[in-house]
């Protein structure tokens, strides 16, 4: 159709219309801008917009309703048009857009589209009897928007950030673009070169559990790759202040912790569709746990451990999956039809870490199957997608990535700051990787460069 990725012009709304779907509201999304707001925003609110068929010097306005509302988009419909022959999407975030009442205090102009004028003779006594009881957008709307955008991080703030290249330690970064609170960082101990360009980067949130202050690993005790300060760069940097960090909640350790060899289930830092047999390999301070998926050999030497905290959506208690009905992916050796638990436990001669240790709780959100929403690709996490809810379980969402193989499927947690309502890259400017065509070319093999490929 023409929003494939090959024009360049993909477009939400008739996306949504040719394949039927809704889209989840940014009310669930709360690192979102606007979305302590959104109760404000609803079908049937009118505002004045841009009248875009109107051929005059200067623009002019004219009164629509909202009839349908996808994130950040708005399906309008203009007064006179109820059959809804005109309605058209408009962004949020794009401004020409207002409250009623906007025009006349600004002394701009409200005039009808052409075909209005001559259905309804006396468009004045029309529009001010529909007008009647309506509500329109909060006057505050475009400032409240621009408050919820803003981000304290700068370029040349120096950070600690997961090593793509070897995901059970951190590297020290510094910030080097910021879009929409998302941050791209640049690995700087002086040895950036060396992995080649596709590595030298990495893109997050600025609320990612995986971005901590200067400082941090040291700190709680994970592992950090070494760097000469000698060879930092000399441009001018400073480190950023642990205020701007997201804190993962308190865990309260009394009445027994996670300890060093108990099982759990956890969803593979590197394969992140997995739901794997794992084990607590470390404890770390302040509630952190390197956690490795049995069985590879990245967790034999401890390369492939990745650090989760206790409260992470990532860690799960034994027997979650089955309860839930998910593939669990046992360790090599064990076939997933017939791997149990107990049986597991009895052959490693391990415990399971107690259930009540787990924040598995995913009560009150307003994700459901279907629902479109724009993604991080967790695996290279510069790229955005168009994406879809394939399943929630708890507080774990399945995404799906439209276009592409099952194979790049993620579990996230329905609080993910990776994930963004629909038009969120339209209102930031981040670019946005639409679903790719209907005939995708030969090689769209699963690419890992967030660690390296696995045989499993
Ligand atoms: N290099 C990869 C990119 C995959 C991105 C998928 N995002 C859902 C490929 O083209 O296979």
């Amino acid at each position: 159709g023409p929003e494939t990725a090959a024009s360049g012009t993909f477009d939400w709304g008739t996306y949504l219309e040719r394949t039927g779907s809704i889209a989840a509201s940014v009310a669930c999304f709360r690192h979102a801008p606007l979305c302590a707001q959104w109760d404000d925003i609803t079908v049937g609110l009118k505002v004045e917009v841009l009248n875009s068929s109107a051929i005059l010097p200067s623009k002019v306005y004219w009164i629509a309703s909202f009839v349908q509302l996808a994130g950040y988009k708005a399906r309008l419909r203009y007064e006179g048009f109820e059959d809804g022959s005109q309605d058209f999407w408009w962004s949020l975030g794009s401004g020409d857009m207002y409250p009623i009442g906007w025009c006349a205090m600004t002394g701009k102009l409200l005039v009808p589209p052409r075909a209005v004028h001559q259905k309804i003779p006396d468009w004045k006594e029309y529009l001010m009897n529909r007008l009647v009881g309506s509500s329109t957008l909060p006057v505050d709307f475009y400032l409240k928007l621009a408050e919820s955008m803003k981000c304290s991080f700068r370029t040349g703030m120096r950070v600690e950030v997961v090593d793509r290249t070897m995901v059970s330690r951190t590297r020290l970064a510094a910030v080097d673009t910021v879009i929409g609170s998302r941050l791209r960082l640049i690995y700087e101990d002086g040895d950036q070169e060396t992995k080649g360009e596709s590595l030298s980067d990495f893109w997050c949130h600025m609320w990612s559990p995986l971005l901590h202050p200067v400082g941090w690993s040291n700190k709680v005790g994970h592992k950090m790759k070494p760097f000469d300060s000698n060879q930092l760069s000399r441009k001018v940097y400073c480190d950023s202040s642990t205020m701007l960090f997201k804190k993962p909640r308190t865990v309260y350790m009394e009445g027994g912790f996670f300890e060093v060899g108990m099982k759990l289930e956890a969803i593979d830092p590197l394969n992140l569709g997995n739901i794997c047999v794992a084990t607590i390999h470390k404890v770390l301070l302040d509630g952190y746990l390197m956690v490795g998926v049995d069985g590879t050999d990245g967790s034999d030497n401890g390369s492939d451990w990745f650090c989760y905290h206790a409260s992470s959506h990532a860690v799960l208690p034994m027997g979650y999956c089955q309860k839930h009905n998910v593939q669990l992916t046992p360790p090599p050796g064990y076939d997933c039809k017939t791997f149990t638990w107990d049986k597991y436990l009895e052959d490693t001669g391990a415990v399971a870490a107690p259930a009540r240790l787990f924040n598995t709780d995913g009560s009150g959100h307003g994700f459901a199957q279907n629902m479109k929403l724009e993604a991080v690709d967790l695996m290279e996490p510069r790229l955005v997608c168009v994406a879809t809810v394939r399943r929630c379980v708890g507080r774990l969402l399945l995404l799906h990535f439209d276009g592409w193989e099952p194979d790049f499927d993620q579990w996230v947690d329905v609080q993910s700051p990776d994930i963004y309502p629909v038009g969120w890259c339209e209102v930031t400017g981040y670019q946005l990787q639409p679903p790719i065509g209907p005939d995708p070319v030969a090689s769209r093999k699963k690419h890992k460069p967030l660690g390296k490929k696995k045989k499993r």
